[in-house]
């Protein structure tokens, strides 16, 4: 059997969980950073030839998840520090922005469709441009 303690214990945390959510219904910002890697590959093994320091470049979305309730108003401040254009879309969300390099765009939107959603460049290979995930639950 559960004792006192442990069921007070319980709806405190289940209080805290209300409150927590109806203060984050409303309104959520963020600001995301588009962050360009420069990397070296010491030795890398391709069908049986090895090719050594390979150069390459990954381009990363600072923060990669981004979580909200769902019917938040969603404001994302995106930054982008990569030498070249980007692209950041929500398909889901009918979202398809491009953003020059070093410029700031703002996307707004209300999180209207609960799920996990990628956060994609549509500009370039996803194994250069690293996907990212838009949480919004129910
Ligand atoms: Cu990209």
């Amino acid at each position: 059997m559960m004792k006192l303690t442990q069921m007070l214990c319980m709806s405190l945390v289940v209080a805290l969980l209300l409150a927590a959510g109806t203060a984050q219904a409303a309104e959520r910002s963020f600001k995301v950073i588009m962050n360009a890697y420069d990397t070296t590959i010491p030795e890398l093994n391709v069908e049986g030839v090895t090719v050594k320091n390979i150069r390459a470049f990954n381009v990363l979305n600072e923060p990669e998840a981004l979580a909200v309730h769902k019917g938040a108003k969603v404001k994302i401040t995106v930054e982008n520090k990569s030498p070249i254009s980007e692209g950041f879309s929500i398909d889901e969300y009918g979202i398809q922005e491009v953003i020059k390099a070093g410029e700031t765009k703002t996307i707004a939107f209300t999180a209207d469709k609960a799920g996990a959603f990628t956060i994609w460049c549509q500009l370039h290979p996803k194994n250069i441009h690293l996907p990212g995930t838009l949480n919004v639950i129910e």
